[in-house]
């Protein structure tokens, strides 16, 4: 499986977006397209919901070897056969996630400034999301924070960090010029015409020379 410090474009498959039916032929799509990680995010759904599409997802991911999270949920990641978990600020820690979760598990999470990012930092996840830098429907009440943290971000720690939030291939460029490396796209994925081939021409952006750089 491709580790955390490989990737560099992450992939949200959102139940906001894609419909019960639609999600392993997306998930699928942005696998084709080259995604180095995949999270599935299903914010109305229950324990069993989740669960229940997880073990959907997780064997074409790793059989595609890549990494696949959870929003929340860590007590399901054995059980659904994911690799991860990713937690929000007002979510348990990440010492209890990676307790529920097993000491393999890959564990992430979401900070929105650079305090909170430093804060996080100190907990050891194995990566963080930085964001949202721009508003975004997918995430509606939070303030955007821009692009001007990115460069201190990245100077301040060594983790790798995802910048998230209103990132799409038409401001990827700008993204990448203001300092990011890693980032997660959601929306910009999803409701594309060809959601595999939106994916592609992000990857390249993202990983010009090639396969794992
Ligand atoms: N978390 P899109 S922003 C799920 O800042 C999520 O922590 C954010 O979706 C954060 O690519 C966000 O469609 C939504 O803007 C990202």
């Amino acid at each position: 499986m491709k580790s955390i410090a490989e990737c560099r474009l992450y992939g949200i498959v959102d139940t906001g977006y894609v419909e019960r039916g639609n999600l392993l032929t997306i998930t699928s799509q942005l696998l084709r397209g080259g995604v180095d990680i995949i999270q599935l995010r299903a914010k109305n759904q229950t324990s069993e919901e989740v669960l229940e599409m997880a073990l959907e997802l997780a064997p074409i991911c790793r059989a595609a070897g890549i990494p696949f999270i959870l929003n929340d949920h860590p007590e399901l990641v054995r059980e659904a056969g994911a690799d991860g978990v990713h937690v929000g600020q007002d979510d348990l820690s990440v010492a209890k996630a990676r307790h529920l979760a097993g000491p393999e598990a890959i564990i992430g999470k979401s900070t929105h400034s650079l305090t909170q990012a430093i804060d996080a930092a100190r907990e050891s996840p194995d990566y963080i999301g930085f964001g949202p830098l721009f508003a975004t429907p997918t995430k509606p009440d939070y303030p955007p924070i821009g692009t001007r943290q990115i460069t201190t971000v990245h100077q301040a720690l060594t983790l790798p960090i995802f910048c998230i939030g209103g990132i799409k291939l038409s401001n990827l460029p700008a993204v990448l010029a203001a300092g990011a490396r890693r980032v997660v796209i959601v929306s910009d994925l999803l409701i594309a015409k060809d959601p595999a081939a939106q994916t592609a021409q992000c990857r390249t952006l993202l990983h010009p020379r090639g396969a794992n750089e």
